[in-house]
């Protein structure tokens, strides 16, 4: 809660940024009827990608996107029921769908559902199929030990293959568990704080983190996080992957 005027936790920096709770712009699009919408990232801010929360005010039918990217969604709370290629997958509290580019996929969210929702640009290589649209849940998910530490766990939520040009994880820190080092790589991230807490380290700057803090990290931004705190700390992580850094300039898949 705020305790002072004109202060929040969130700060935007050429590098990344943190968006918190407290900041929130409710808005709405047409192609999202009925539906209150907040973004922690978009191209406007330097990101490849859009990453924002999506609330039904009341029970809604969401076209597809208006661009020609693939959507991944979460569901946070409620149900939603997407209809893609003749067929519907009912996702409840932690289900997720993966909506390949052009899927003409069609979500229909019951009233109070709330969902995460990441979207942008799929970037295809030659000879490799475009990955079908996935649809799971994060309990059925196996989580794996990173770099041998079994209080930091991981769960790859994508199938994984040469078609992925993305992953997106669940990380999740037993609490004094901490990344095990100070991280930059060409790849950018988006982060949605599920659970617990800690401090993250962001370029030089440490920011204390909560469930529902929302970040951006660009390209080669410093990176660490410690967990503090009595619970565990989880977070949902989005990474593009799998493909060089240079991309072809034409729009011939490379
Ligand atoms: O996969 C990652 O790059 C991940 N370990 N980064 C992070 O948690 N900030
Ligand atoms: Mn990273």
């Amino acid at each position: 809660m705020r305790t002072r005027l004109g202060e929040t936790r969130s700060d935007v920096q050429s590098t990344h940024a943190l968006i918190c709770q407290d900041s929130h712009e409710l808005i709405e699009l047409p192609h999202w009827p009925d539906c209150d919408i907040v973004y922690f990232s978009a191209p406007a801010l330097g990101s490849q990608f859009s990453f924002f929360s999506v609330t039904a005010q009341s029970a809604t039918q969401i076209p597809p996107p208006p661009h020609d990217g693939l959507r991944f969604f979460l569901v946070r709370s409620g149900c939603a029921e997407v209809h893609v290629s003749g067929s519907s997958y009912v996702l409840e509290v932690d289900g997720f769908a993966c909506l390949p580019p052009e899927s003409a996929a069609t979500i229909n969210l019951q009233s109070q559902t709330e969902i995460l929702c990441l979207e942008r640009s799929y970037v295809p290589i030659k000879n490799v199929p475009v990955p079908p649209a996935f649809f799971s849940s994060i309990s059925k998910i196996p989580a794996a030990p990173i770099k041998g530490d079994d209080k930091l766990h991981v769960q790859h939520l994508l199938p994984g293959g040469p078609g992925y040009d993305m992953e997106i994880n669940i990380m999740t820190f037993d609490p004094g568990a901490s990344l095990p080092y100070v991280e930059t790589h060409f790849m950018e991230h988006a982060l949605m704080m599920l659970k617990g807490g800690g401090i993250y380290r962001l370029g030089e700057k440490w920011y204390p983190v909560a469930a529902g803090d929302a970040i951006w990290m660009a390209p080669f931004c410093p990176q660490w996080f410690g967990a503090l705190g009595r619970e565990n700390a989880q977070y949902l992580i989005f990474k593009n992957f799998n493909r060089d850094p240079i991309r072809r300039q034409s729009s011939t898949p490379s």
